[in-house]
């Protein structure tokens, strides 16, 4: 059975100082230890942005995907080995922007994957842009005309309500079906 300290590899993560991400990273850890889980029966999956960082840092399986694709990777990754805990996670911009399609279907299709949006209502990485979260009228210095649309709080999915509460979205979001 592994340890808190035993889940972290040696590479020192290039977050910012006080990144939330850091704080993702010890989640992750603190639960798999908790779980008993060995690294080995460990799977991280991230998408790309500054929290797609997260899988290098973690003593486990992991596979910094692509921008937006670390769901599909994540449910590839669990359907050819049942045993493994898979963790998914990415941003805002890659789970609710680019990667959206697949989070809705993730959701539709319920595998046991759980996945972590680290939802700082921004593109980190690539220098602040808007994403969907970001707040109605937000500017940024890369986005100096603020989006017009209000920020994506609601969804209707027929999905069980600890996902939603997981993703990290509205209690207005329902449980009706998507037709
Ligand atoms: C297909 C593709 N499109 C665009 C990019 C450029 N890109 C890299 S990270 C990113 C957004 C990162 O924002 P977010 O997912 O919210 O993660 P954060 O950096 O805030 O953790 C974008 C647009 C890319 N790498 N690949
Ligand atoms: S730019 Fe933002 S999200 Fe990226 S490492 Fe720095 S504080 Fe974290």
């Amino acid at each position: 059975m592994a340890t808190f300290k035993e889940f972290r590899n040696n590479i020192k993560p290039n977050w910012c100082p006080g990144c939330g991400d850091f704080s993702v990273q010890a989640a992750i850890q603190r639960a798999a230890a908790n779980r008993g889980l060995e690294p080995e029966q460990l799977a991280v999956i991230s998408g790309i942005g500054c929290s797609g960082r997260i899988s290098g840092y973690i003593n486990a399986y992991g596979l910094h995907g692509i921008h937006g694709r670390a769901l599909p990777i994540a449910q590839g990754v669990k359907l050819a080995n049942r045993e493994l805990t898979v963790v998914a996670s990415g941003g805002d911009g890659d789970g609710f922007a680019i990667g959206m399609g697949h989070t809705v279907h993730a959701i539709r299709r319920n595998l046991d994957v759980t996945y972590i949006v680290m939802d700082n209502q921004i593109y980190g990485l690539t220098k602040g842009q808007t994403s969907p979260r970001s707040a109605e009228g937000f500017k940024t210095k890369s986005t100096p005309e603020a989006p017009s649309s209000p920020r994506c709080r609601r969804l209707k999915l027929r999905c069980p309500p600890a996902l939603l509460s997981l993703l990290n979205l509205s209690p207005a979001i329902s449980s009706s079906s998507l037709h």
